[in-house]
């Protein structure tokens, strides 16, 4: 248990995929870590009424709405944590913190860079009245990656030169998999360019301190129509051969790009959903002038570090098992060797956004970091329609924010 008396009062919006880790983060954060202030898990948000009851006794929240302005209004909630469809994400985030409540948001930041600016400014304006704001790109938080970073800023890997990054899954490989949210644009954005693209492009500018100055990029769109899902409404539909109510897929299902980084290095990029047999795997390379490193999410407790400085006799990769007290996070958790899993990464942005809210400072991912990533997308989008190389623009107004 923790030593401090303040309790931030957080209340949720979301309660699928990411609402449960967001939970179960909230839930785990004080019993893992002495922080300033105590987490208590108010109030969670969704649109129906049976089904958000049940997730908020299934996922540990004290009282359940409907109606996420009354969440965002309300006087007793200080954070308010964004887990829905990225269509929904800058309206409620602008109300937030228009209503002095710090924001938590998932990524990507939202469905268009207009939307990402709006917030972005939002976030700005609310920070000079201490209200603070933040984007979950959460495997910024893997011990592992976290070492990554140190390792690079504390220049072990010398000049970067290479960054090699891929995110691969394979759930909609079936073209009989219906044409949920996450494949129409007016709720996504994009396809797996933003969902999981974003990460790679966050991880990388976040782990080698470079901005992706430019790209060229290609995406495809393997499966162009898919069956709606049952009770789905609003949707272009037309019926196949079967009978079947069919929709039309309006996001990328792979995105391929180069990019050059402002600091020098060459980059590859590359998110698919369509991956055979790839469930979850992101692998990121950074080959530098004094060494390389290795992270694969698959293997999240290892990092896999070429230290070119050292005898040439002595030199390979070297696999650090990243469970010592040493490491980012670590300390708190298990003794060394006792690995860590995914969520753990939720409980770690949690500890950060927390500490940065209680002790008054700027958390990071801030909104600006996050618009910089949309910047990256909007970039590899407009790429692919033009068969172009596309210069990326800097945030650099926001950042300064
Ligand atoms: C779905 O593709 C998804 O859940 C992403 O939205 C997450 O951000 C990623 O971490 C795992 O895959």
């Amino acid at each position: 248990m923790s030593t401090h008396d303040s309790v931030l009062r957080v209340g949720m919006v979301g309660y699928a995929f990411m609402g449960a880790a967001h939970s179960q983060a909230w839930r785990t954060v004080n019993r893992v870590y002495d922080l300033p202030a105590r987490v208590q898990m108010a109030l969670i948000c969704g649109r129906d009424e049976p089904k958000v009851a049940e997730a908020a006794g299934r996922l540990g929240w004290d009282a359940h709405t409907t109606d996420w302005r009354r969440l965002v209004e309300s006087d007793e909630i200080d954070v308010v944590d964004i887990c829905t469809p990225g269509d929904s994400h800058c309206e409620i985030a602008i109300a937030a913190l228009a209503a002095g409540k710090h924001v938590l948001c998932e990524k990507p930041l939202a469905n268009t860079v207009e939307e990402a600016r709006q917030m972005t400014a939002a976030a700005a304006l609310a920070r000079a009245a201490g209200v603070r704001a933040m984007c979950g790109f959460n495997y910024r938080r893997v011990p592992a990656v976290a070492l990554m970073r140190q390792l690079v800023a504390d220049g072990r890997l010398g000049e970067i030169r290479h960054v090699r990054a891929v995110y691969l899954q394979d759930w909609i490989v079936d073209p009989q998999f219906p044409l949920v949210w996450r494949l129409q644009q007016d709720r996504a954005g994009s396809g797996a360019l933003g969902d999981i693209g974003a990460h790679i492009i966050d991880l990388t500018q976040y782990v080698t301190g470079q901005r992706i100055a430019g790209v060229s990029a290609v995406t495809e769109t393997f499966v162009k129509e898919r069956p709606l899902p049952a009770g789905s409404s609003g949707l272009a539909a037309q019926a196949d051969g079967n009978g079947r109510a069919m929709g039309r897929v309006t996001v990328d299902d792979a995105a391929v790009f180069v990019a050059r980084l402002d600091g020098g290095a060459l980059a590859t990029y590359e998110a698919s959903r369509f991956a055979t047999g790839r469930k979850n795997a992101l692998r990121v390379e950074i080959n530098g002038s004094l060494g390389s490193v290795v992270f694969d999410l698959e293997r999240l407790n290892e990092l896999e570090f070429h230290d070119a400085t050292r005898p040439a006799a002595e030199q390979g990769f070297n696999r650090i098992l990243v469970t010592e007290p040493e490491h980012p996070y670590m300390s708190a958790w298990w003794p060394p060797g006792h690995i860590i899993g995914y969520e753990h990464s939720f409980t770690h942005q949690m500890r950060d956004f927390v500490e940065a809210v209680a002790t008054g400072v700027d958390p990071a991912p801030s909104f600006a970091d996050a618009l910089q990533v949309q910047l990256v997308l909007d970039a590899v989008t407009r790429s692919a329609e033009q068969a172009a190389w596309t210069e990326v623009e800097p945030a650099l107004a926001e950042l300064a924010a």
